[in-house]
């Protein structure tokens, strides 16, 4: 075979600096090969990049993971993880070689996509392209909010005062949200928000051309971003890269963007710079030939030289240095400012203050009042209590009623409370994630809950990354009315539902608002969507919240005489079970109202606790102004679900329900049908019921 010339290492720095960036191009694509997949191209390209951060500019501390005052370094491309897995591996962190031989094996901590709270040192989970730019954005908001808050220290030392790094590809900066998180980032002059763009201009389908002719550094440029565009040769030079990132850090007023002109899998003979080196193994024969390219012996794999491992270690000295100078920081900081010191400590372990109680709210007056009116009364009382909930919504202040007191967050004056975020709803959910993330700040946002599609892949990573975000859905039917079906949400609700994790909460009045809330920021380990009325509704006479915490559900109205038919309703169409209940009534049937405004804790409760609200010899009937699917859990029968299987209408919310068979007649009748098709229930027995049991078993249970 003929002699493969050796590919130019990257120039500047030491011939030791090379080889540690060819020990991370061959531990990703050894890693690869083990596993039979994944993506070798982004590390092998980005490795000069990555080593020139990781060694020279990122302050972290891999013996302390999780100290608050580190550098983020954010993979949002995620596809790229064993990049960051072979960073996290050569710099000490608690991940060792076994992991990486067992790359996306199960049960490892090295997935195929990098993962938060799996694996020590991974800030977000990333792979959705896009999501990660976004909670990097978040990251570096709550950055200088922290700063705001923090770093009145008499000494003028800071307590809050690092960077947020990212490294973003093609696929991030097509996707919209790189836009929406861009263009507010640049809105707000995060100045120590830098990105790294792997301007390599291949993705999966081939060249970027076949689908781009953006100009990704002018873009950025009109966003009010610092932007520099590095060239071939520059993009693999140690002390240009490290040139470019002295000037990033250097602009305090404006985000930066680096663009490095890389080639895909740098080193592999005939893959490189090519879309094949996207995402599969190189190959036996291909993995060969790099690593005869890269002047290493081509049998051995995963190899690490002692020397490498002994520069990649020392090079965070310095972070641990900061971390050690930070703690002593803090300590005296603490020492001169004991109240906000127990701030930061109660707001960094996510817990609530002990007298923070929940706010007992009633309607005003006993008068109806629409649930966003309620919330936007709980946010009022509850804000004062709690200095680290801050939060915004996507232009729709004053129809979610989320404003609270404490000044807008703006460029250059982060003390306020209230985020801006721009009709930018993919990018609110990204930067809440971020800003939950980087702890100390309790974030919630707000729309319309029919763009929560427009959220919902942030959404999908708040559950899957357990993070304490609440979410404020207003308008939340058809019954808002006038706007029409491109305005009435109708299945999402049951989307919503669908995310495991996700806590949906549709209360009905106002003292199930408050209680609502009062779930929402004792959740440390998830996000809580509250779903919240346009129009007024009732206040219902119960004083007790009983069985809400419990199960979810509550009982708002107890049969008279023998129990023969349960009403479950949610939210605005309580009132109407309470209507249908009535009707019920007058014609003998004793009937149950319960208000269940957190269907998925009720399914989850004790079989016990269940029956002890729905009785097995019950007929159950639900009804809610949206898609049904998923009540059959509740009823034991989908046809016992009163909903909406088609969209909405513009005409007047109370005519959108009647027309659609959202009232009180069609549930009763849709009741007195099963109560005569099946005759006196005989009690079925649901002991048999475990926690967790889901829709599906319980089709199988009651229906089959
Ligand atoms: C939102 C989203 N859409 C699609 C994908 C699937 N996907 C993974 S990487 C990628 C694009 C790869 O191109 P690029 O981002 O330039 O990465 P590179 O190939 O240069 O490493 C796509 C479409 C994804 N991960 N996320
Ligand atoms: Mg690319």
């Amino acid at each position: 075979m003929a002699p493969v010339p050796l590919i130019p290492a990257a120039t500047g720095g030491e011939p030791l600096d090379h080889e540690a960036i060819n020990t991370i191009r061959l531990l990703a694509a050894d890693a690869v090969e083990a596993a039979k997949s994944g993506h070798p191209g982004l590390p092998m390209g980005c490795a000069t990049a990555a080593y020139v951060l990781w060694t020279r500019f990122l302050v972290h501390d891999p013996s302390h993971p999780q100290w608050p005052d580190r550098d983020r370094f954010i993979l949002s491309a995620g596809h790229g993880s064993m990049l960051l897995y072979a960073l996290l591996n050569l710099t000490g962190y608690d991940l060792p070689m076994d992991e990486l031989r067992r790359f996306r094996q199960w049960g490892s901590r090295t997935p195929g996509h990098p993962e938060h709270s799996h694996t020590p040192g991974v800030e977000t989970t990333t792979g959705p392209l896009g999501q990660g730019l976004g909670n990097a954005v978040g990251m570096a908001l709550a950055e200088r909010m922290l700063a705001a808050r923090y770093n009145h220290d008499d000494a003028g030392r800071c307590i809050v005062d690092h960077r947020t790094f990212v490294l973003a590809s093609d696929g991030d900066m097509m996707e919209g949200i790189s836009h929406e998180a861009g263009a507010l980032a640049g809105h707000l002059g995060l100045g120590r928000l830098i990105v790294l763009y792997d301007d390599n201009r291949v993705s999966i389908d081939g060249p970027t051309s076949l689908a781009m002719s953006d100009d990704v550094v002018a873009r950025f440029a009109a966003y009010g971003w610092q932007v520099q565009g590095l060239d071939e040769a520059a993009s693999n030079d140690l002390d240009s890269i490290g040139d470019a990132l002295t000037a990033a850090i250097a602009d305090q007023e404006r985000p930066s963007l680096i663009a490095l002109r890389t080639r895909i899998g740098y080193g592999a003979p005939t893959k490189e710079g090519l879309s094949s080196a996207h995402g599969a193994p190189l190959g036996a024969e291909e993995l060969r030939g790099t690593k005869r390219r890269l002047g290493r012996s081509e049998d051995a794999s995963f190899v690490v030289h002692d020397e490498v491992r002994d520069h990649m270690t020392a090079a965070t000295q310095r972070g641990r240095e900061a971390r050690v100078r930070w703690e002593t920081r803090l300590v005296a900081w603490a020492q001169r400012r004991p109240e906000l010191a127990a701030q930061w400590s109660r707001t960094q372990a996510l817990e609530l203050p002990d007298d923070l109680g929940t706010p007992a709210l009633h309607g005003a007056g006993g008068k109806p009042e629409a649930t966003r009116v309620s919330s936007g009364r709980v946010l009022a009382a509850l804000a004062p209590r709690l200095p680290e909930l801050v939060g915004g919504s996507a232009d729709l202040a004053e129809s979610t009623n989320t404003a609270i007191p404490g000044g807008d967050v703006e460029r250059g004056s982060f003390g306020g409370r209230v985020l801006r975020f721009g009709v930018r709803e993919h990018a609110m959910g990204a930067i809440l994630n971020g800003i939950a993330l980087h702890r100390g700040l309790r974030p919630f946002g707000s729309t319309f809950l029919i763009f929560s599609d427009y959220m919902r892949p942030a959404i999908r990573l708040a559950a899957l990354m357990r993070l304490p975000t609440i979410l404020v859905f207003t308008h939340d039917s058809v019954a808002l009315g006038e706007d029409g079906p491109t305005h009435q949400p109708v299945e999402h609700l049951a989307a919503l539902r669908a995310i495991p994790g996700l806590a949906v909460l549709r209360p009905a009045d106002a003292a199930e608002t408050a209680w609502a809330w009062s779930v929402a920021l004792r959740r440390s380990n998830g996000p809580t969507a509250l779903v919240l009325t346009r129009q007024a509704v009732p206040v219902l006479e119960v004083a007790s919240l009983q069985g809400l915490d419990e199960a979810g559900v509550r009982i708002v109205r107890q049969e008279a005489g023998a129990l023969a038919a349960v009403l479950v309703g949610t939210g605005s169409e309580v009132g109407v079970a309470l209507a249908a209940a009535d009707l019920l009534e007058s014609r003998g049937v004793g009937t149950r109202v319960l208000s269940m405004p957190w269907r998925e804790r009720f399914l989850a409760a004790p079989a016990a606790m269940r029956t002890a609200f729905i009785p097995d010899d019950a007929v159950c009937v639900s009804v809610e102004a949206a898609q049904p699917m998923g009540w059959e859990a509740v009823t034991c029968g989908r046809d016992r679900a009163v909903g909406i299987e088609r969209f909405g209408a513009s005409a007047p919310g109370a005519r959108v329900l009647e027309e659609l068979g959202i009232t009180p007649h069609a549930v009763a009748d849709r009741t007195l049908e099963a109560l005569r098709r099946e005759g006196p229930r005989t009690s079925r027995s649901t002991a048999d019921r475990e926690p967790g049991w889901s829709a599906s078993r319980a089709a199988r249970l009651c229906c089959g």
